[in-house]
């Protein structure tokens, strides 16, 4: 599924070929034309083009045989959108990911022509406003801030811009004479309350520091390596060097030649080895705003999911292994982590409303809390995450004055999450100067499809407006970005991703964005999390399983009652269980996994149905304008297919070691996980599910298609086509149940892949990684950012403070 390293460019859509290649077939394009043109005015996509419409022509195997045809089936399977504006048919064709390119067909001549960027979208906007507005509109565009590195253009480099940037930084040391300067700077600036490490003042140009690394290493290269630093401190401190190089003779002698090689001849490896390892990030502060965000009681709860489970198993990881470097590079401080999140007075059982909450498995990381606040006072509910931006700068600001409080003094690093978190950490990252990492499990635009055109359409319920502005700024500010899978930067050869969908979009009479972002950018790197080991282990480690937990969830799956906690039965306790845990909102799709079982008679023959996941007797309180849909239409789906005796649906569990066993339990009745998302960007139940012992099956396209191979580590099922996913769990059970050796084959695949790529371990090693890399970086390009700050600054107070200033208040009383 991740693109080939094969050309990008070379089948770029030229005019001579493509001239060449339609006039070969006319009859194609001609009858491809004129029913699209048939269905009016409008925009397709690519799934539309091809199930509808392209079938017919893609199937004929002949044609397949000269170049022209070979072109012209590439350009229809590029198509990724189509504008339709009788008589012309606009089309955006993407021959790689990142590489997009415009043309514009008249139906009738079959003349056509290639479009900008700016007038294909003006055709999406005439869709929407009828080309009344005006001609001259807000063009965003971050292209010619971007100029100073030359970017890989390989589909495969996508994702490991750490790569790219450490070759492209020490290109620029060895040729230009004076720009070993940063790093000796750099270095110099390295400090932690207030004492000097790395380097003091008698270190001042580089010739200098050449003597002093020659000195030094005559000197510890004839000390045994196991001599501890206080041992030779004054020796190296009289050279000009401080603490932080390593607590031992041999680890100081290998930064210092690390440091040696870089000043000869910088090789890119030995860069990102050496910035990797200096002492950079003592302390982090983690921003997620919105929703309940604790530690024993919110899972499930309405925007609330894998974020917080992510941000806390982050935490105790990164944590561990700041410790871990900080001691080996001989300095004796703590790290701390702070995750800023909102205050909620009002909060409903949870611990919400407390100011500081320790993280529990940690040693010196809190939750910090800071209230929502406007004119009205302070907002005493959780809001939903689509309703907070009018909060965010303030909630920024106090935020800034209470983290300064508590650390005393500012973090190294700031991590934001989600829209609302990436805006809050770009705030102050440009107040406090920084280093920026965002992280976005998913953007809102991909899971709305053509929210942005007709963002207007959706502005009252969602305020899209505000939420994308907030992207554009966010996802430009961070010096990087970290993504759990390829899908979520570039797609894949059919599928866009869901930074990719940024590159190029419009919010018709608001701005025009000709480019948003780049996927090919150094900042993008690929870190996927892990699950907890503690938590989510084998079922068939028989004596670590949880047997006290065993008869609880016995009862939850099974018991009679019908209650606020579990409704449905299931009879027949030897069948298999099809088990699915996910938020009870829209895009989870658990109502459609329930429909797609109950619509097939065989499979309801083969296997059981739970799903966990929201509230049963949903209140208005407790649930959001979305889920209260959701919960209606699973009482309603029990209805209409009467599932009694073979469904069970159960409110959502907080527990997360609960949440283990019950997987484990699923696993004894050889059951399988479905993750029936409609979009997924990653999927922490797929790696838990899987982590645990159970075949998983998840959707074809998006994060998932990554973490299962599929037939052999589990399944891709294609949620839009329920019966595809179907008869997929029927094929399974009947093989399994001619040969039960089968499922264990593909339970033990499944939990290899998890111990081999996803940890939190391999997470926070790298994630340290590129903290002391992009530092490095950023105060090394200093001086180019000052541009693209500026612009951002404008677009913020310009437009985003305008958008969410327009978003109505939260009601009056709501306030203290
Ligand atoms: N979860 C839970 N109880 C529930 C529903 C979900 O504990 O009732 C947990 C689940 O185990 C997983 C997280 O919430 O750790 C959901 O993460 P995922 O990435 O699957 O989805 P998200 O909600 O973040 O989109
Ligand atoms: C984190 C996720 O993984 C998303 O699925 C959620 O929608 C988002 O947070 C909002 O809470």
């Amino acid at each position: 599924t991740m693109p080939s390293r094969r050309g990008r460019r070379s089948e770029s859509f030229r005019k001579e070929t493509m001239e060449s290649s339609f006039s070969a077939h006319r009859t194609e394009l001609a009858s491809l034309l004129s029913r699209l043109v048939a269905r009016g005015k409008g925009i397709f996509q690519s799934h539309d083009l091809f199930d509808e419409l392209l079938g017919d022509i893609l199937g004929q195997e002949h044609r397949t045989d000269n170049v022209s045809s070979i072109f012209f089936l590439e350009f229809l399977r590029s198509a990724k959108e189509a504008v339709v504006l009788p008589p012309f048919v606009s089309f955006a064709v993407r021959p790689a990911p990142g590489a997009w390119e415009f043309v514009k067909i008249n139906a009738h001549e079959l003349s056509f022509k290639h479009l900008t960027v700016g007038e294909y979208l003006r055709c999406k906007e005439e869709l929407v406003d009828g080309g009344s507005a005006f001609k001259y509109i807000l063009e965003i565009d971050f292209g010619p801030f971007n100029t100073a590195i030359t970017r890989s253009s390989r589909p495969s480099s996508i994702g490991n811009g750490v790569q790219f940037l450490s070759r492209h930084m020490s290109s620029v040391m060895l040729t230009k004479k004076g720009n070993l300067e940063p790093l000796i700077s750099f270095l110099r600036t390295h400090s932690h309350d207030g004492h000097d490490i790395m380097m003091n003042g008698r270190i001042r140009s580089i010739q200098k520091l050449r003597l002093a690394l020659v000195e030094a290493e005559d000197f510890l290269s004839k000390i045994p390596p196991i001599t501890p630093y206080l041992e030779f401190e004054l020796k190296l401190q009289d050279l000009g060097f401080e603490r932080g190089w390593g607590n031992t003779a041999g680890r100081v002698l290998k930064t210092m030649r690390f440091l040696m090689e870089i000043l000869q001849a910088s090789d890119p490896s030995v860069l990102e080895r050496f910035l990797g390892r200096i002492p950079a990030v003592f302390n982090v502060l983690i921003v997620s705003p919105h929703g309940y965000f604790e530690q024993s009681s919110v899972l499930g709860l309405h925007d609330t999911g894998g974020q917080v489970v992510y941000i806390l198993d982050q935490v105790r990881a990164l944590e561990k292994e700041m410790i871990h470097r900080i001691r080996k590079n001989g300095l004796d401080v703590d790290p701390r982590i702070i995750v800023v999140t909102q205050l909620i007075p009002d909060a409903r059982g949870t611990t919400c409303n407390q100011r500081l909450e320790r993280i529990r498995g940690t040693e010196h990381s809190y939750i910090l809390r800071i209230p929502f606040r406007n004119e009205n006072g302070i907002l005493r509910k959780c809001i939903s995450r689509f309703d907070v931006w009018p909060f965010l700068e303030a909630f920024a600001e106090d935020a800034s004055n209470e983290v300064a409080a508590e650390l005393q003094g500012i973090p190294d690093l700031i991590i934001g999450n989600c829209s609302d978190g990436n805006l809050v950490a770009s705030l102050l990252s440009y107040k406090l100067g920084i280093t920026q990492c965002n992280i976005a499990h998913t953007l809102e635009k991909t899971k709305y499809p053509d929210s942005d055109m007709y963002w207007r359409k959706y502005e009252q319920k969602y305020h899209f407006s505000s939420q994308f502005t907030a992207d554009l700024i966010a996802m430009n500010a961070a010096d990087f970005i970290i993504t759990s899978t390829y899908q979520e930067i570039a797609g894949s050869t059919e599928n866009v991703g869901q930074y990719e969908r940024h590159t190029a979009f419009t919010l018709p009479g608001l701005y025009r964005v000709i480019q948003g972002i780049n996927v090919y950018d150094p900042k993008f790197n690929i870190v996927p999390p892990g699950a907890d080991m503690e938590i989510y282990f084998p079922y068939s480690d028989q004596e670590k399983r949880l047997v006290t937990l065993q008869s609880s969830i016995d009862k939850l799956l099974y018991s009679a009652e019908q209650n606020n906690e579990h409704v449905g039965l299931l009879l027949d306790r030897c069948k298999p269980i099809i088990f699915s845990m996910a938020k009870l909102d829209v895009v989870k799709n658990l109502a459609g996994l329930v429909e797609c079982y109950a619509a097939s008679p065989r499979l309801r023959q083969l296997a059981n149905l739970v799903i966990v996941g929201g509230q049963i007797d949903a209140d208005d309180e407790s649930t959001d304008r979305e889920d209260a849909g959701e919960t209606k239409k699973m009482h309603d789906l029990m209805k209409k297919y009467n599932l009694e005796g073979q469904f069970r649906w159960i409110s959502a569990q907080m527990s997360q070691v609960g949440n283990g066993e019950l997987y484990r339990c699923i696993a004894d009745t050889r059951g399988v996980y479905v993750q029936p998302a409609l979009y997924e960007a990653f999927g922490l139940t797929v790696v838990e599910a899987m982590a645990c012992g159970l075949p998983t099956f998840a959707k074809c396209h998006g994060g998932p298609v990554e973490i299962i191979e599929d037939g052999v580590s589990g399944y891709h099922i294609d949620t839009q086509c329920p019966n595809d996913a179907a008869l997929k769990l029927i094929e399974f059970f009947q093989h399994y149940q001619k040969d039960p050796s089968y499922w264990h084959g593909i339970s033990d695949a499944g939990l290899r892949r998890i111990t081999e790529r996803y940890t939190w371990k391999k997470y926070s090693k790298r994630l340290l990684t590129l903290a002391g890399v992009y530092s490095f970086w950023k105060h090394a390009s200093k001086n180019d950012r000052r541009e693209i700050h500026r612009y951002l600054e404008m677009l913020y107070i310009l437009k985003f403070r305008e958008l969410a200033k327009s978003i109505p208040p939260a009601a009056a009383d709501w306030f203290m």
